[in-house]
């Protein structure tokens, strides 16, 4: 369609066609005022006089409409440039009133939003959102296909779990009983035996957590990779990078995003710091805070914690009993793992390790958290037959998005969210 975007208007003289939604319509007595928006901004619309075939009174917001006209030179309102409109064509009418006033100043409550995502999401500030975190995904693509990554595609629908058996949704998948997967670990470490080397996977994980809270979702996007002939440092090297080269495009490409969002970032430059498990009860022991090594570290800790770093930060070395099967334990020390978490403040944004590669230490692994090895069988024989030593990481796009806009709720940033309740849309 004959088109010219509304960011371009500025830059052009003469007559051009702008297609966007009627934002606003303020009819004074022979004059009209529409605010037409498209995905790249908004401009004032003016209508002197009637326009053939069109009655603007019976305009509603939010229709989509077409308008040819001419752009009044040197006319820059608040309501960006102006065109003083020739021909105006209504080409899909909106409903009124609309269930969700997307421009008020004031958002609707959270629930109202999600129910009418499809006019939430026009809003320029929630657009912002999800533009800056394809950016950030653009960010860690480029830089993982740098360090020469193969993206991989593996299945959702699996036979056994990988994180732990309580999270998981079962589906009836013809005449069995499936899961839908919490993450591609198992298989991409298997591409690790097929020699693929360095592989990442931008998918969706399944968790059946029961809590709702505002930084859990029961479908999220996990980024996950794996490389071999690597320990856990190589793959905290490998986060680092990906998380820097993530804020720097932001930087680059989401300047505008980023200012509608009030959102100032600093370059990442600095090392992130680190902290042990131990480190980190001795942290919370000067608090007045005692807490067992063998229990995960509640909001309230993280809390404690984090207020000890000013972004991200790493904690290594979990107890063995607190990280899945498959977290390689210390060569001195095997109560701890070669593990860490990405934290950014309070909260974790990843979750990594160097993994066993040894079958028979696998098989002890099974045995102490009490797992059927037969449900891993596929798995296992990849480590049969030439494993390399491996590593890796998964990070939640959501809660890197989520953390580093500085947003209250996860569901901000994710689409179309599904938690405890939500289904639809
Ligand atoms: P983990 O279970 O810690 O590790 O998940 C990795 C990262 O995924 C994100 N995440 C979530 N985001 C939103 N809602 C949830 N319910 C949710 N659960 C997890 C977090 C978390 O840090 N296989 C390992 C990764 C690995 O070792 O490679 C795993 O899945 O940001």
């Amino acid at each position: 369609m004959e088109r010219t975007l509304i960011s371009e208007i500025g830059s052009l003289e003469g007559i051009v066609t702008v297609l966007g939604w009627a934002q606003e319509i303020r009819i004074l007595k022979n004059i009209a005022f529409l605010i037409v928006r498209d995905v790249t901004g908004q401009c004032q619309v003016t209508i002197k006089g009637k326009i053939d075939g069109v009655d603007i009174p019976s305009i509603t917001r939010e229709s989509v409409i077409q308008v040819k006209g001419k752009i009044v030179k040197n006319s820059q309102s608040k309501s960006g440039p102006e065109i003083l409109a020739t021909e105006i064509t209504v080409l899909n009418n909106s409903l009124s009133p609309l269930p969700l006033a997307p421009f008020d100043p004031v958002n609707a409550d959270i629930e109202t939003r999600l129910n009418n995502r499809f006019l939430d999401l026009r809003k320029r500030e929630h657009l912002a959102i999800f533009r800056i975190k394809s950016s950030l995904m653009f960010g860690i693509r480029e830089f993982l296909h740098s360090q020469h990554f193969i993206e991989v595609q593996t299945p959702k629908i699996v036979s056994s779990a990988t994180e732990g058996g309580a999270d998981l949704f079962q589906v009836q998948y013809f005449d069995q009983k499936v899961y839908l997967n919490q993450s591609p670990q198992l298989y991409k470490e298997i591409l690790i035996s097929s020699g693929f080397d360095r592989v990442f996977e931008v998918g969706p994980a399944f968790r059946a957590e029961k809590h709702n809270t505002v930084i859990h979702l029961n479908e999220f996007t996990s980024v996950d990779i794996e490389m071999g002939f690597s320990n856990h440092e190589d793959a905290m090297a490998m986060l680092e990078g990906a998380v820097k080269s993530a804020i720097a495009t932001m930087q680059k490409d989401n300047p505008q995003d980023l200012s509608v969002l009030n959102v100032k970032i600093e370059k990442y430059e600095r090392q992130f710091p680190r902290i042990t498990f131990n480190e980190c009860l001795t942290l919370l022991e000067k608090e007045g805070v005692m807490h067992s090594a063998n229990v995960d570290f509640s909001p309230e800790d993280l809390r404690i914690i984090g207020s000890n770093f000013d972004g991200f930060y790493f904690i290594t070395k979990w107890p063995s009993s607190l990280r899945p099967f498959y977290t390689m334990p210390d060569e001195t020390d095997p109560g701890i793992t070669n593990s860490f978490d990405l934290q950014f403040k309070d909260k974790e944004v990843t979750s990594g390790a160097q993994r066993v590669h040894d079958p028979e230490l696998l098989r002890k692994r099974f045995a102490a958290k009490e797992l059927n090895p037969v449900d891993f069988d596929f798995y296992l024989k990849a480590f049969e037959f030439g494993m390399p030593p491996h590593a890796g990481w998964g990070l939640g796009l959501e809660r890197l998005t989520m953390i580093l806009l500085g947003l209250k709720n996860i569901r901000e940033c994710t689409i179309f969210p599904r938690d405890r309740t939500r289904l639809k849309p």
